[in-house]
């Protein structure tokens, strides 16, 4: 018996074994019969009160990082693989090339707390089929394929462990550009490519999430993608897998109607949040998530900062991402906006921490609301002219002030129309600047 059979045929027992014990999952691995709603919320509680956290698209496409043969190849960076349809055998090749010397997990993770990110979730394998983690299912990894041959994802764990960082992984479980029946949108494109996905599925997907949730610790979330051709036994085969990483957060895309934890809107806020469920939008900060040299199309400090508090005002998280160099950094644009995001959560995190959706059902003329209990943040995008804020609720006010100068009262007085505040002549802050208000009761909220 070979090294690989003997290896799957111990994990199929394995399998085996935990099916055996485990109930048969109904929906992504975890029973929903088995656990109840106050379970459900326990194990929530640490990614709703995050509220903001960071995505890494890093593989080996960040080489040529958008251009193939001299060609300036159009879509995002990840997909260069298919867009160009290079061969198998042609791309393979940029392994060899993938020496990111200046990966740095430490900094990565001090990047991202410090611009007030709770959890981390990276990419450790894509649809062009690169491991970015040692695995013994595939030597198509970073491990054994590159000059690098450290595993990023090892140092990451111990750097989020000794920074108190959750982290999560994605993994690319369907599409697969690289190895035999790998799903691949718009089809193959290379013979090399075809084969049975199931096969594809039980061989390399199923023993790769093995490893994923086996050999780094504690991980907080696994992150499906693109659903493309699963079937129901497939999610089942892959759902199951979620027990080895109990507490796991899971999203919505395994396929075959699998829902997960999270829905994860691409893009772009939902104009009123998504009810009833736990949501994640994801995001890019110019328009690519993997690196790509020529994309410049950066969205500004305030752009992200408002989308942030505009997201935690309808109840979601904001998973914004970054697509490192291929020599492990992550591009300076990023980082500047990243420590100006900083800057604003240092004094104003308090309004996105722990805070749950508006209770304003119409957006208010002059920005966002957050609520923490009695105390509702008032996020100003627009700084009244005449410096009175008006808040449409009944409710008395006990306090108010600015997070920037807690210690100075705002005066209230209630109108007809509800509750207006006396502000300043100017803004603190020209991209937000944020009023507590704490009230009495639960909001009560006037005709908007
Ligand atoms: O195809 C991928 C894409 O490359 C990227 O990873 C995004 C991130 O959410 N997901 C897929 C498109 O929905």
């Amino acid at each position: 018996m070979s090294e690989w059979h003997a290896y799957s045929w111990l994990l199929a027992v394995l399998a085996g074994v935990a099916l055996l014990i485990s109930p048969a999952p109904a929906d992504s691995g975890r029973n929903p019969t088995v656990e109840t709603q106050q379970e459900r919320d326990a194990r929530m509680k640490w990614w709703r009160e995050a509220r903001f956290g960071m995505f890494i698209h890093w593989g080996i496409y960040s080489v040529p990082a958008g251009t193939w043969q001299g060609k300036q190849i159009g879509g995002i960076g990840e997909w260069i693989m298919n867009h160009a349809k290079i061969p198998v055998a042609d791309y393979a090749k940029l392994a060899g090339q993938f020496n990111p010397v200046k990966f740095d997990a430490d900094e990565w993770v001090r990047i991202a707390k410090d611009a007030g990110m709770k959890y981390i979730v990276i990419t450790s394998k894509h649809h062009d089929g690169f491991a970015m983690f040692c695995s013994k299912a595939s030597s198509y990894n970073i491990c054994d394929a590159t000059p690098f041959k450290r595993d990023p994802l090892k140092e990451l764990a111990a750097a989020c462990r000794k920074h108190r960082m959750s982290l999560g992984f994605y993994y690319s479980q369907a599409q697969d550009w690289h190895h035999p029946g790998g799903a691949a949108h718009g089809g193959h494109w290379d013979p090399a490519q075809d084969g049975d996905m199931a096969e594809y599925v039980s061989k390399i997907a199923v023993p790769q999430v093995k490893e994923i949730l086996s050999n780094y610790g504690k991980v907080s979330i696994l992150w499906w993608d693109t659903p493309t051709d699963m079937t129901p036994e497939m999610m089942t085969e892959l759902g199951a897998l979620v027990s080895l990483q109990p507490g796991i957060i899971t999203n919505d895309r395994l396929g075959a109607g699998a829902q997960g934890d999270l829905s994860t809107p691409e893009q772009h806020i939902p104009p009123e949040g998504i009810s009833g469920r736990d949501w994640e939008t994801c995001m890019t900060v110019n328009d690519t998530w993997g690196y790509k040299s020529y994309d410049n199309n950066w969205k500004s400090a305030e752009t992200l900062i408002r989308n942030l508090i505009d997201i935690a005002s309808k109840g979601g998280n904001y998973l914004l991402n970054v697509g490192p160099t291929a020599e492990g950094v992550f591009p300076q644009p990023i980082v500047e906006r990243f420590v100006a995001i900083g800057k604003w959560m240092k004094v104003n995190g308090d309004a996105i921490y722990a805070t749950t959706a508006s209770p304003f059902h119409k957006q208010l003329p002059w920005g966002r609301c957050t609520r923490k209990g009695s105390k509702l943040f008032l996020h100003v995008f627009d700084w009244p002219a005449d410096g009175t804020l008006r808040v449409p609720i009944t409710n008395d006010v006990r306090k108010a002030y600015l997070l920037s100068s807690p210690k100075a009262a705002l005066r209230c007085t209630k109108s007809g129309d509800g509750v207006e505040v006396s502000l300043p002549a100017s803004a603190p802050d020209p991209i937000a600047s944020v009023v507590a208000l704490e009230i009495e009761g639960e909001p009560v909220v006037a005709q908007q």
